[in-house]
């Protein structure tokens, strides 16, 4: 069985779910959105890898329709939340979705469904999916940031390519890849490649967002440094729409 027909029925058996990972404004020490992570459950309560399952889905022209699905499910899920206008709402799109014809009217019509809860949307990019059709791309992004869309380059730095896309797209945030973030190991000493990351974002007037924060030690110094927003096990990890919903009136 190819991995088309499996997330093919797995779609049609509701398979798949939504984790919600709680985002920490560094300046409010509050929560100030969630990224959206896919998930899969088999029927045998087996999960499947996301790692493995997206690059599939990628691989075998499935992730357009799965992330339609993603859109259906989050619309859903995000109806029962207690939160208030400009909470963050990041989800990923992959390359191919991001330069197909329908990328622009899928991501408009999700923004209308979730209209009323006057989310931040944030679309989540890799670099690697900028270089393919970067014209087209770059005005498909300019126009959904017209309409209040945020646009961050997700895993910053991994992409193996140059860095003139930052010259050629509008872009608010960048994600720093946790890869820059496990080397850190005390809150004098310097980690140089992740000092000049922040440094570029600071000069670029970018947003920037530490992942995979997993210590206190590891917070504070991202912190010191100005970097404004971060995500990872030491704040929260994902959860589903029901522990959000419960977190965010504890715990958020
Ligand atoms: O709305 P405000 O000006 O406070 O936004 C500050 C920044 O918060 C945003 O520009 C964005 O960089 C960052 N941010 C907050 N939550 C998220 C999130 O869930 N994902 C991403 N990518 N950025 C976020
Ligand atoms: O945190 P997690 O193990 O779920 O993420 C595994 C990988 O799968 C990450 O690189 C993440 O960006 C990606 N991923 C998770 N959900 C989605 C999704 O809905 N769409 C895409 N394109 N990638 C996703
Ligand atoms: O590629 P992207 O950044 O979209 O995916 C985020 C991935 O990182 C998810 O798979 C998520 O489960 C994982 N993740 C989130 N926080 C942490 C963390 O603190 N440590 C580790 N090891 N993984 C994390
Ligand atoms: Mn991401
Ligand atoms: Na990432």
């Amino acid at each position: 069985v190819t991995w088309r027909d499996r997330i093919k029925k797995a779609m049609q058996r509701d398979e798949f779910s939504v984790a919600y990972q709680p985002v920490c404004q560094v300046s409010s020490g509050c929560c100030s959105g969630v990224e959206a992570l896919m998930r899969w459950q088999r029927r045998d309560g087996e999960w499947e890898r996301p790692d493995i399952f997206i690059a599939a889905a990628e691989e075998e022209n499935m992730i357009i329709p799965l992330t339609r699905h993603l859109l259906s499910l989050l619309a859903r899920d995000v109806e029962s939340w207690p939160v208030t206008p400009g909470f963050h709402l990041a989800l990923n799109v992959a390359a191919e979705h991001l330069q197909h014809a329908d990328f622009v009217p899928d991501i408009e019509r999700f923004a209308r469904q979730v209209a009323h809860k006057q989310f931040q949307i944030t679309l989540e990019l890799t670099e690697r999916s900028l270089i393919k059709e970067g014209e087209a791309v770059a005005k498909k992004l300019a126009w959904l940031r017209q309409c209040g869309i945020k646009v961050a380059i997700d895993d910053f730095g991994t992409g193996n390519c140059s860095l003139s896309y930052l010259q050629t797209f509008e872009l608010d945030y960048l994600k720093i890849d946790r890869g820059f973030i496990n080397p850190i190991e005390s809150i004098e000493g310097e980690t140089p490649v992740l000092d000049a990351i922040i440094s570029l974002s600071h000069k670029l007037a970018l947003n920037i967002l530490g992942e995979g924060v997993e210590t206190e030690m590891q917070y504070r110094y991202l912190s010191q440094r100005g970097v404004g927003f971060i995500q990872g096990w030491y704040y929260a990890r994902p959860m589903p729409s029901d522990a959000l919903r419960t977190w965010l009136t504890t715990d958020g």
